[in-house]
């Protein structure tokens, strides 16, 4: 502790339960464990120097940025080291002429896009946890979120990387070339390494054209096929412009008006909504409402809304992003984040709680996401004792994998999924992980508990 103290301060290594609890904890309270201790680094320098000791010593440790992941992948559960990258908040002046700029993993991902607003520009990734995720994280766990649809996730904005390897060496490329064929692409590799494989320090970032306008509708339907029917017509209508599908259905909606003292969309509940969103460098209103009311969209609806004023937006916004506390509120909530082949969305979203149900009976199974991607968020509340909790899990999972799926759509493998990686993944592509996890670390003290299922 005092070779630790002796590189980042003393102030900045952490050990009393009081200082330590918010970093050994993850959002939901379903992950926890105690810490050897927090260290928290102010520099890239202090990153290398403390991971140099660490190393030396054979202690493993996990990288933690905004501590929002939602996979158990960021908390020390077996007592490791959490190295808290947050100090590494520091932003670059905007390269307006590349459309980039190089930030420190622990800026938030709002300062990020708050930097990029003067220039004009803003960063392509959304997600509700904007003011408290950080991109370095996000790069680590390859976030997705709300705009996936038109900008990709993070792996797409990483334009380079600087990262420190296991041992304290310093990788770094950041110059941000738009052709640059010299070579592995290292901060394709490290987007959803989950801090496996070197801690991410700084990232040099795309940054995508602030559109000065945009609109929300939300509809209603009275199944899933309607849904899905309408998505693909509204993704037909509105090429360019559509930036984000997003699906609820009656339960959560229920959750969220009741945790919010909300009034429901249409003044009852609907089986399935999509909010659905657009915009642009001109005024998309009338784009999506034409969109929204066309055959094939409104055919299908039950209702629908078009608001392009902030509060109008907001209002409908919140039915959507208060779903992960709404559900926090009532519980600790089994999370299971997934994607779907599109055909197979609305089929799956009763054979979920089905699934569910089957697993474990009585628990509440509250489905949301985002459509345009196929990507559900399965949550389940109540699952109860831990083999209901692992029934559940391993049930949605297979689900999932026998019609194509993903059992990880944006949020990582983390501890939580490792032992289902197989679904997805064969013998030969896990061993190719082991093989780069044992290039880049060989002595396996980054995040060893998470992403690769354990061994013997
Ligand atoms: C979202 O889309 C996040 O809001 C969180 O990915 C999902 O709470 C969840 O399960
Ligand atoms: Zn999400």
């Amino acid at each position: 502790m005092t070779a630790l103290a002796d590189v980042v301060g003393s102030s900045h290594v952490l050990t009393d339960p009081d200082l330590t609890a918010s970093y050994e904890r993850d959002w939901t309270g379903r992950f926890a464990g105690r810490a050897a201790a927090v260290v928290r680094p102010g520099s890239t320098a202090e990153v290398a120097a403390v991971l140099g000791l660490l190393h030396a010593a054979g202690r493993p440790v996990v990288p933690q940025g905004g501590n929002t992941g939602l996979v158990g992948g960021g908390v020390p559960l077996h007592g490791e080291f959490v190295l808290s990258l947050r100090r590494l908040a520091a932003i670059d002046p905007v390269d307006v002429t590349a459309g980039q700029v190089t930030a420190g993993a622990g800026a938030t991902l709002a300062a990020v896009d708050a930097a990029a607003a003067p220039a004009g520009l803003a960063f392509g990734v959304d997600l509700a946890a904007r003011d408290s995720a950080t991109v370095g994280g996000m790069a680590a766990t390859n976030a997705g979120g709300l705009r996936m649809l038109r900008y990709g996730g993070m792996r797409a904005q990483t334009a380079g990387v600087e990262a420190v390897r296991a041992d304290g060496r310093v990788v770094a490329h950041l110059g941000g070339l738009a052709k640059d064929n010299t070579g592995y692409d290292l901060a394709g590799l490290l987007a959803g390494s989950e801090g496996t494989l070197a801690v991410i320090t700084r990232l040099r970032l795309r940054l995508v054209p602030r559109l000065g306008y945009r609109t929300t509708g939300l509809l209603a339907f009275a199944d899933g096929d309607t849904a899905v029917g309408a998505l693909v017509a509204l993704r037909r209508r509105l090429p360019g412009t559509l930036e984000a599908v997003e699906l609820f259905l009656a339960d959560g909606v229920a959750l969220v008006c009741g945790h919010l003292g909300l009034a429901p969309p249409f003044g009852r509940l609907d089986p399935v909504y999509l909010l659905v969103e657009a915009a642009a460098a001109h005024d998309p209103t009338d784009e999506l409402a034409e969109a929204v009311l066309a055959g094939g969209v409104a055919d299908r609806a039950l209702d629908t809304a078009v608001e392009s004023d902030p509060a109008g937006r907001a209002r409908l916004w919140r039915y959507r992003e208060a779903h992960t506390e709404a559900i926090n509120a009532a519980g600790v909530p089994v999370k299971l984040d997934v994607t779907l082949p599109v055909g197979e969305l609305a089929g799956f979203l009763p054979a979920a709680c089905a699934a569910v149900e089957a697993a474990a009976p009585g628990a509440r199974c509250i489905l949301f996401g985002h459509a345009g991607d196929g990507n559900v968020h399965v949550n389940v509340l109540g699952a109860g004792a831990p083999e209901r909790t692992a029934a559940v899990e391993d049930a949605v999972l297979r689900l999932v994998a026998r019609l194509g799926g993903s059992i990880s759509a944006e949020h990582g493998i983390g501890t939580a999924k490792r032992a289902w990686l197989h679904l997805n993944r064969s013998p030969a592509e896990i061993d190719t992980f082991r093989a780069i996890k044992a290039a880049f670390d060989p002595a396996g003290i980054l995040n060893p508990h998470v992403l690769l299922p354990e061994e013997g």
